[in-house]
């Protein structure tokens, strides 16, 4: 694994870092926009004071901070995978490049010692769970890694109700941040209650600092919604939502390819405002990583 010099630095002398994930440019939205988004996000963990790490792996090498030739190429190179932490060992051997998701980059970020993770929505146990077994591998990892991971809850294509029962079993600290519901990516709520708000990044901090304490090695959820102006129409979000679960189930789209097709699909069916939203999510996600991360170092 190459640590950039710029978050060897930062880490080394304990300044505040921000882990990004590479699927989400890679996979989950469409080019060209891709590329500007994934400066735009290294850009806002800069202006929050803190050193952004995205994370990707590059010709079977894992990078924990891209140069710019590197961000380009996840956000233009056709070859670029889609890399889980199972992934890790066969792509480094087999020299592959491909981008990294919530369980890849968690794995890598906390293995160079990154706190703070900010992304757009995990990964998590899919609606038909019973039937195919499918659910995102972002849960067994942050059961048993200790990284806060900054995220818009759970997409919501996704049975989040099953997704909440999966952490609480597995051990995952979960935080509304600045609310007593669980977001739901595009939407503020996701109608879900969770158990523990914390009402700012200094109340999050504490909670990792006292969790480093007592020795506890998961991943603590802080789930942060969309801002209400930002968020997707429900009754818009609910329709498109069933359509492209019913397209998936007849067009036989399976396994890695679920999410990235069912994103696309409520993208191209909302005239780009779920783009809109995830995007305004993960904006949000971000900046709260930076202060989070700022409050860990000071
Ligand atoms: N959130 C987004 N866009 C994405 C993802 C999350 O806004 O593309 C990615 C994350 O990388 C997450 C992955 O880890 O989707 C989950 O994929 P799967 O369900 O195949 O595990
Ligand atoms: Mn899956």
């Amino acid at each position: 694994m190459i640590i950039s010099p710029e978050v060897r630095a930062a880490l080394d002398t304990g300044r505040p870092v921000v882990a990004l994930e590479s699927t989400i440019i890679a996979h989950g939205l469409p080019r060209p926009r891709n590329a500007a988004v994934a400066a735009e996000l290294e850009g806002l963990v800069r202006a929050g004071g803190a050193v952004p790490a995205t994370v990707a792996v590059i010709d079977g090498t894992p990078r924990v901070g891209l140069g710019k030739e590197e961000l380009d190429r996840v956000a233009n190179d056709d070859g670029m995978r889609k890399l889980s932490v199972r992934d890790l060992a066969p792509a480094g051997a087999l020299g592959a490049s491909g981008a990294t998701t919530v369980s890849a980059t968690a794995y890598l970020a906390a293995r160079a010692g990154i706190r703070v993770f900010a992304t757009g929505g995990l990964g998590g146990v899919h609606r038909d769970w019973t039937a195919t077994q499918d659910e995102s591998a972002d849960l067994g990892l942050l059961g048993r890694t200790r990284i806060a991971v900054v995220c818009a809850g759970v997409k919501s294509i996704l049975d989040v109700p099953a997704t909440l029962q999966r952490l609480e079993t597995l051990g995952v600290t979960v935080l509304g941040y600045g609310t007593d519901e669980f977001p739901g990516f595009y939407l503020r709520s996701s109608g879900q209650p969770v158990d523990w708000t914390v009402g700012g990044p200094r109340e999050a901090a504490a909670v990792l600092r006292t969790q480093d304490g007592l020795g506890v090695s998961a991943a603590v959820v802080v789930a942060n919604p969309v801002p209400e102006a930002e968020q997707l129409d429900p009754a818009l979000h609910d329709r498109v939502l069933a359509e492209g679960l019913a397209a998936a189930e007849r067009e036989e789209v399976t396994g890695q390819a679920v999410t990235p097709y069912l994103l696309a699909y409520l993208t191209e069916h909302t005239a780009g405002a779920s783009l809109e939203a995830n995007l305004a999510a993960v904006r949000g996600n971000v900046r709260v990583g930076a202060e989070i991360a700022r409050c860990l170092a000071g």
